[in-house]
């Protein structure tokens, strides 16, 4: 009976409601989703022949979804291949030299067409598009980063409508522009020749990610599409636009902010604005002028709870909630997720040169972090659970900060909102990288567009901490030499370049931020020290790539300084269950096969030979293919865990580490952490470990072995502190103890011994370090070694496996005879994750960890491999 009356009353409004707001009873803002989840129907075609000639090609027309690309339709209506696996690549570089048609045809709602005003919102096009409703053009797009909204008032019919968008091929419009200019434009990544465009870099032409142009880790596929969602919102009377929330002080006592309620009004009408957060409520009743207003909000909370990073504290989000009424009838409301907190970037002079830090609630918080690309070539793949997936795995490896990186998109809401509610600040580059632009006044008007609707987009984040202009371009010009190349062009060239470079980062830029964002700090490029000098470690943040691109031994990680790292990071290959996911077949299983070069991008050329040579100079020969994919992986850990640890220990003189990457856009050899399929890398796992609030950092050098105690907690950290040299057949040889206390938010070497001392006879070579730190009821633990690996005198540390079921999946207990170095458990499945992996286990130590899956006992015991180094030398 409850359900047939609660059917009765869904009916009722159903009826009542079309009506009711054609009234105008209810009048408010009405939403009409033309996406295809919500059930539009799209079709997409390629157009051979010209626009006009649109009706002879209806014969070709299949099934679309957007949001989407014509890449992933392509590949869902089986017309190309994956384009990732193997060699497929090079086959669809057709795709983007066509034209191609989206359509839907739609009914409006009646209370769209009863509204007052009716828009249509293409929240992103990729890249060039003609937008027309029932064959009238309504807007053409040339930038993938902004939003284009259109009134429709009077041109929907009731019925049927089409909408239709033609995406147009980038080389069309762009190879032209190339060849109408007399020098080119440097475009350090663009792999034209991948795409038959010779050496015609096009890339910095066009509004549009540039690494779907190709980088030094991701492949060339140059998407088209209608890439993020389409709507029809309809409103009657005024609308509000956006909400800007203002935090003017921010302290634990009180926090003032400031709602600027921005309203679009029909016409002069009076209207109430109400504002709540966190039980405080403000509202004005203000008269508006036809067009945008700004209503401005002021609120005051006593006592707030605060907005904390990953580590510190809950970053606890307050719901702020606007609503503008009129004559009592309630037009429209906002609800968003906000967090109260006060953020700085010092940037002050000192003894050594100029600091580089954020300060949140009033406390220097040292940032541990890595670069983050797009997770995917195609974006629309990149859902809201893959963003949770990533955005979780790195908040678990206690990372505070994510530098969302120039060279791909101003990321999707749902990465900002993952942001605020894990605690994980982001550095937002402008999306411009690695290149100098046609900053002409066409580019910088379109380019200044693209910033507001961002800036707007995104300036309520709690998460936002920083603005930055571009990854590296300031670099390129005058430390990579294209201040001197363009200058060989002759000074006319060099000096439009120069200018324009400087309109896009100290003038168009910075004017946005003025006027939209005015709280939050902008730096004009990465790395920066000041307007002439890109890279003085001391007065800035750093890009370190001595070790990687110009082959300084990895110990450099520990020996230089800076005062925040921004970037630095060690290549390695993918793991060899991912291989057979993209290469399945035995002849790619070479690390010089034609597929693995393929995936494999870094210029200039031979970079499987880098890696080959210092695998081989560090560690051993690997014995086979499978085995170099893992020594690489250990070697890309064990590298950048020499450069976190030397940052951290290094605070507060360095005060962030943010590696170069998080993640993958397809699978590839890399610098991520955690590869396109989601697989964590040995990389991940070290830096869970190195980026620990309480770090146990042994540093051996000349002879002696410091040991550091970070500590990022807002308390100090006491207890027993022990190193010892425990031997690789077991047993210890020297040993340390000492109390020690470490104040909070500090770093500090608390012991030092020779190296010998603490060897007491033993061979360097058949030991590891061991640090423990008990403080309380945790014991922090570090292991390390006194010797590379190469030089490690491992035995067979017969490692043993014991499984026992549990929750979600199997508990396994690893034990070994001898030390084993980067014990590596793996099963075949991607879905499987291993609580703890690529760990050292001391001679007799046992480890447990647990393993997620769906596999049944018996497959899981038949799959479950276990290998450490010692497995993948030959042995005599
Ligand atoms: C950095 C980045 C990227 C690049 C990476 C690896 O400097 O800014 O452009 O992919 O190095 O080379």
């Amino acid at each position: 009976m409850k359900k047939l009356l609660s059917l009765f009353f869904a009916l009722l409004v159903a009826q009542v409601w079309p009506f009711a707001a054609f009234a105008g009873e209810t009048a408010g803002r009405v939403v009409q989703s033309l996406n295809s989840a919500d059930g539009a129907a799209w079709r997409f075609c390629c157009i051979k022949s010209a626009w006009a000639k649109r009706t002879n090609q209806q014969t070709n027309w299949r099934p679309a979804r957007v949001p989407g690309s014509v890449h992933t339709d392509l590949m869902r209506e089986g017309v190309i291949a994956d384009p990732f696996y193997r060699l497929n690549e090079r086959g669809v570089q057709w795709v983007d030299k066509e034209d191609w048609l989206y359509e839907t045809t739609f009914e409006p709602t009646a209370a769209l067409l009863a509204a007052e005003r009716q828009e249509l919102e293409l929240l992103g096009l990729d890249t060039y598009a003609e937008v027309r409703l029932n064959g009238e053009l309504l807007c053409k797009a040339d930038n993938m980063f902004r939003t284009w909204r259109v009134d429709v008032t009077g041109r929907l019919k009731a019925g049927p409508n089409r909408l239709a968008v033609k995406l147009i091929s980038p080389a069309k419009i762009d190879v032209p522009r190339l060849l109408a200019i007399p020098y080119r434009y440097h475009s350090e990544t663009d792999q034209s020749e991948q795409g038959g465009l010779g050496d015609m870099r096009i890339s910095v032409f066009a509004r549009k990610a540039g690494y779907h142009y190709g980088w030094d880790w991701g492949p060339r596929l140059v998407t088209l599409g209608i890439w993020r969602p389409v709507r029809l919102v309809g409103y009657t009377g005024a609308a509000i636009d956006n909400v800007h929330f203002v935090q003017q002080s921010v302290s634990a006592r009180r926090a003032r902010v400031r709602a600027e309620v921005n309203v679009r009004a029909l016409h002069p009408m009076q209207v109430r604005v109400a504002v709540t957060l966190g039980g405080q409520r403000a509202e004005q009743t203000v008269s508006l002028q036809a067009g945008d207003n700004c209503v401005p909000v002021d609120l005051t909370v006593e006592r707030p709870q605060l907005w904390w990073t990953n580590g510190l504290g809950r970053p606890y989000l307050y719901d702020l909630k606007t609503t503008l009424s009129a004559d009592g009838r309630q037009l429209d409301a906002d609800c968003q997720k906000v967090g109260l907190r006060s953020l700085e970037l010092v940037r002050e002079k000192d003894a050594s040169g100029r600091s580089f830090y954020f300060k949140l609630n009033g406390v220097p918080v040292f940032m541990k972090g890595a670069n983050w690309i797009p997770r995917d070539n195609f974006l629309e793949r990149v859902t809201p659970s893959a963003y949770r997936r990533s955005l979780t795995d790195a908040a678990a490896a206690h990372m505070n900060m994510l530098r969302v990186w120039g060279g791909g998109i101003y990321e999707s809401d749902d990465f900002y909102h993952l942001c605020d509610s894990l605690g994980l600040l982001v550095w937002q580059d402008f999306t411009f990288a690695c290149a100098v632009y046609p900053a002409d006044s066409a580019f910088l008007e379109n380019m200044r567009h693209e910033a507001i609707d961002n800036v707007v987009r995104l300036r309520n984040h709690p998460s936002l901490a920083l603005w930055c202009g571009n990854n590296e371009n300031q670099m390129l010009w005058f430390e990579s030499g294209l201040k001197l190349i363009y200058g060989a062009q002759g000074s006319a060239v060099r000096d439009t370049i120069y200018r324009q470079l400087c309109r896009q980062y100290y003038e168009v830029l910075p004017r946005v931020l003025a006027e939209y964002d005015n709280t939050r700090p902008y730096t004009p490029s990465s790395p920066y020290a000041d307007s002439l000098h890109p890279t003085l470690n001391e007065y800035g943040d750093v890009h370190y790539w001595s070790v990687w691109s110009a082959k300084a031994p990895v110990e450099d990680f520990a020996r230089v300084k800076g005062r925040f790292f921004s970037e630095y990071g060690f290549e390695a290959l993918p793991e060899y269950n991912s291989v057979l996911q993209f290469a399945p077949e035995e002849e790619d299983h070479s690390i010089y096969s034609d597929v693995m070069q393929s995936h494999q991008r870094v210029i200039p050329s031979d970079p499987m030979a880098r890696v080959d040579s210092i695998v081989c100079a560090r560690y051993r020969r690997p014995k086979d293919f499978r085995s170099m994919l893992y020594v690489s992986q250990i070697l890309q850990a064990d590298a950048c865990r020499i450069a976190m640890e030397a940052h951290r220990r290094d605070m507060p003189h360095c005060m962030g580490s943010l590696y170069w990457q998080l993640d993958d856009c397809w699978p590839v050899a890399s610098w991520a952490g955690i590869d396109y399929y989601g697989r964590w890398r040995p990389l991940h796992y070290m830096a869970r470990r190195c980026y620990a609030d309480v770090l146990l950092s042994p540093y051996v050098h000349d002879g002696v072995v410091e040991l550091f105690v970070v500590n990022d907690r807002l308390r100090p950290v006491k207890g027993k502190l022990s190193l010892r040299a425990l031997r690789l057949s077991g047993g210890t040889a020297g040993s340390r103890t000492q109390q020690v206390s470490v104040a909070a938010n500090s770093s500090r070497c608390v012991l030092t011994v020779p190296l010998k001392e603490l060897l007491a006879g033993a061979d360097a070579r058949d030991v590891a370090l061991e640090a423990t730190l008990t403080d309380g009821q945790a014991t922090h633990r570090s292991l390390a070694l006194a010797v590379l690996d190469r030089d490690l005198r491992l035995t067979n540390p017969q490692l043993r496996l014991s499984v026992a079921e549990a929750e979600g999946g199997y508990r396994v207990t690893v034990k070994a005879a001898a030390y084993a170095r980067a014990v590596f458990l793996s099963l075949d499945g991607v879905e499987d994750h291993v609580s703890e992996n690529y760990f050292d286990l001391p001679a007799g130590e046992e480890r447990t960890v647990t393993i997620q899956t769906t596999l049944g006992r018996t497959e899981f015991e038949q799959q479950l491999k276990v290998q450490s180094l010692y497995d993948s030398y030959e042995h005599p």
